[in-house]
């Protein structure tokens, strides 16, 4: 299988992450690639290619154009006005003031385009993040080119990004815009699975009310787990999409051979669907050794994890979205890959 991968990702270097009030070093760090990208050489998985530069409107079909531009240009008028940290917002519309509309203020329009703070923007957060979605919409086009399976290395991560919101470490959807890339190249279904411990929120939400995606997440109980406030059994769509998003939350401590009947749950619902594609968000942070989360999945089992989803038979896309375990990231997650292989043939 062909990894695409850019060393852009670096530019997402963030110093801060706001945990337990303090600001600590990001979990989701420069490192992650590198371990994954040595893993990928150490066996052998397959080339390593360079991803091209898509136009705007591949994610532009995705996000909104006001998120990207604040994207864009949020990190200069930052320190323009004077900041001398990492922008974090702290202020959302909630409840009692819903307000939805777009504040003239930086402070303002940090909370209006964020769903949570742990994820502070940085200088050349954007730039990694733009050169992550072309890594996925480069993976997508080796699928939509024949190849059978693709992996996209990407990083920053973007499942819990919505159209316009960033947040949990994601801030461009890669998922969403490479499933999107297929549908627009001449997919009719796409079915997205979603294995990363986290449940992936904006992924659900951007293809919630749509009959050409359907969409499964197999994340730690909301109740227990970020993102806290989407990824409930009873959200299954709606309008159009009503039935297709199946989410199945887990309890802590839930080992692999629970976490595998879920899985078996959500390929029988793919299976019903008809899907011409396969997108998989592949995070691995459902690693029994995961700092910030709390399933109890080995290295091994990512390996009948990947056996697992090749037995659908579909042309298959991984994204790589979490996965903090940054030693063991790099076996965990090319053990999904070979394990795919191996039944895949
Ligand atoms: N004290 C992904 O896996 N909460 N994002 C972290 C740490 C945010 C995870 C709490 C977790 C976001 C792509
Ligand atoms: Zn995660």
């Amino acid at each position: 299988m062909k990894t695409v991968y850019s060393p852009d990702h670096i530019l997402r270097n963030a110093k801060t992450e706001l945990t337990g009030g303090q600001l600590v070093t990001p979990f989701e760090c420069p490192q992650r690639a590198d371990y994954v990208l040595a893993a990928i050489k150490f066996q052998q998985l397959g080339a390593i290619v360079s991803p091209t530069q898509w136009p705007r409107s591949c994610v532009e079909s995705i996000h909104d154009t006001g998120y990207l531009t604040f994207l864009d240009s949020i990190w200069q008028r930052w320190t323009l006005t004077g900041n001398q940290g990492e922008a974090i917002p702290n202020i959302w519309p909630s409840r009692s003031m819903p307000g939805l509309h777009i504040p003239n203020h930086i402070e303002g329009q940090l909370g209006y385009y964020s769903l949570a703070g742990e994820t502070s923007i940085s200088e050349g957060t954007a730039q990694a993040a733009w050169a992550s979605a072309n890594v996925a919409l480069s993976a997508a086009d080796l699928i939509q080119k024949g190849e059978g399976s693709a992996f996209a290395l990407c990083r920053p991560p973007g499942h819990h990004a919505s159209k316009n919101q960033y947040g949990g470490y994601c801030f461009i959807n890669n998922a969403a815009i490479a499933a999107q890339k297929l549908l627009s190249d001449g997919a009719n279904r796409v079915a997205i699975l979603d294995v990363d411990f986290h449940h992936g929120n904006g992924t659900q939400d951007i293809f919630y009310q749509r009959s050409d995606v359907l969409f499964c997440s197999i994340h730690g109980d909301p109740m227990e787990a970020f993102p806290y406030f989407l990824g409930f059994a009873n959200e299954t769509g709606k309008g159009a999409g009503l039935g297709l998003n199946l989410n199945l939350p887990l309890p802590r401590g839930t080992p692999y051979h629970l976490w595998h009947q879920a899985l078996i749950r959500a390929i029988s619902k793919i299976h019903t669907f008809e899907a011409d594609a396969l997108v998989i968000s592949l995070g691995v942070d459902t690693f029994e050794n995961d700092p910030i989360s709390f399933f109890k999945l080995k290295s091994d089992d990512f390996i009948d994890m990947g056996k697992t989803i090749a037995s659908m038979g579909l042309p298959t896309l991984f994204v790589m979205e979490g996965g903090y375990a940054v030693e063991e990231i790099g076996t965990n997650t090319v053990n999904v890959l070979k394990g795919f292989e191996n039944l895949a043939g």
